[in-house]
């Protein structure tokens, strides 16, 4: 495959930007090489700038569950764009979004839209805070709920990637208020609680990881921070930025059987669009301002094109539940290329591979892969027109826009990967 147009693109995004990118995963510096420069997307394929075509398994880190281009998505967006593109004003399309939320995720009474996963987390954090007048919060080494100040703490995802032990620019004030244990530990974190359980205001993580590579939460680890958290009168919060209606229709916690205090949401529910959401039990939400003193606001949020997109996303979603069996099929097809010696976590249309022989079942099993083996398999099969994921702590996502045809090329490509990594 050429490069030669992204190369020269990427050199000069480098001139302007930090790392040439706008996130830092998109850098490819945890698999090595230049980022090819995409042009477009269409259904389950992206073409970059040198018209290489992919099977794209990245999907926007998440958001394209229904692939590039859905056209309910742009149809959606097209009416909306008629009437104007922000009002900073309230329309009845936020209410309905707000409702259909609630509606598919039963543990939402009360919601609020915001921008990103990160001001999704951020806010969360900062009404647990309030509500219950503590300071401390708790996570789990290897979960990345964005890049909050006080939760870049043995953080997971592009942290990971670029091995970076935590953020400089995080002041100690911030980062002392977050205590961390290893996810599936809930000894460690019943430990914790005994020690630290009256200051904790709560507890985030990802129902199910994805930015330590996919990990599963063992039978029982999230009842005991549910069990925990309502004995301390602590907070759960889910972070389902990944997860929301990405794992079924009421995200992880309804597979699990788990009802949070909390849960923030994010790309799915804005279908490619930027939009994302805190919500949960109405006493608790109800002290977001201007209802109550915590104060929270954004000039774009509940954007109204962004707000189409996810209404178009959850409406489909609604409507056709049998998206997530066919995922869930699709992908269990593709662990099955996984060659003996390697691991393969996956759940519904998420997945990784992991370069180790050891169960993968938190940050440190999780970074006993070899990076170096998953970089050269990375590259075949991106040579190969299959895109993945650019790091060992990713999970890769399968869209309903995937067909047989690319299941069975990434199949053979896949195969013959894993002989040449
Ligand atoms: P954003 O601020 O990037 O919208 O969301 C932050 C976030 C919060 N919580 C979870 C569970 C997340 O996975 C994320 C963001 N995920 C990464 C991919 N692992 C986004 C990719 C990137 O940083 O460019």
């Amino acid at each position: 495959m050429k490069h030669l147009k992204s190369q020269a693109l990427f050199e000069r995004a480098q001139l302007s930007i930090p790392g040439g990118v706008n996130s830092p995963v998109r850098a490819f510096r945890g698999v090595g090489g230049t980022p090819p420069f995409i042009v477009r997307g269409q259904g389950s394929r992206i073409y970059d700038a040198d018209g290489n075509e992919y099977i794209d398994y990245v999907g926007s880190w998440g958001p394209l569950l229904l692939g590039h281009r859905f056209p309910p998505v742009l149809e959606a967006l097209n009416e909306a764009l008629q009437r104007g593109t922000s009002f900073g004003a309230p329309t009845e399309e936020e209410i309905e979004l707000a409702e259909l939320i609630r509606e598919l995720a039963p543990s939402i009474e009360m919601v609020r839209l915001v921008n990103s996963g990160t001001e999704a987390t951020m806010s969360a954090l900062r009404v647990a805070r309030g509500f219950t007048g503590r300071d401390i919060t708790l996570k789990f080494e290897g979960c990345y709920h964005g890049h909050v100040d006080s939760l870049l703490v043995k953080a997971g995802s592009g942290v990971m990637t670029l091995g970076l032990p935590d953020s400089p620019g995080v002041p100690r004030g911030f980062s002392d208020t977050t205590i961390t244990a290893p996810f599936n530990d809930a000894d460690r974190v019943a430990s914790i609680f005994s020690q630290k359980g009256d200051s904790i205001a709560a507890v985030i993580v990802e129902p199910v990881c994805g930015n330590m590579g996919c990990v599963l939460p063992e039978p029982g680890f999230l009842e005991a921070l549910r069990d925990i958290t309502v004995r301390y009168g602590a907070l759960l919060i889910l972070d389902e930025v990944m997860t929301g209606f990405r794992l079924a229709l009421g995200g992880a916690q309804g597979i699990f059987g788990i009802k949070p205090d909390l849960t923030t949401f994010g790309k799915v529910i804005g279908g490619g669009l930027p939009i994302a959401a805190y919500g949960g039990r109405k006493d608790i939400m109800t002290y977001v301002a201007p209802s109550g003193p915590i104060y929270q606001a954004g000039t774009l949020s509940g954007n109204p094109l962004a707000v189409a997109g996810g209404l178009a996303m959850l409406k489909y979603l609604k409507d056709h539940p049998e998206v997530f069996d066919k995922l869930d099929g699709f992908t269990a097809r593709l662990a099955e290329v996984t060659p003996p010696g390697l691991v393969c976590n996956r759940i519904g249309s998420m997945l990784t591979w992991f370069f180790t022989g050891e169960p993968v079942r938190d940050f440190d099993s999780a970074q006993r892969s070899n990076r170096q083996r998953f970089g050269r398999f990375f590259h075949f099969m991106l040579d190969h027109g299959v895109y993945l994921p650019p790091s060992q702590f990713e999970s890769l996502f399968v869209s309903a826009a995937h067909t047989e045809d690319d299941l069975n090329r990434t199949i053979k490509v896949a195969q013959e990967a894993f002989q040449f990594a």
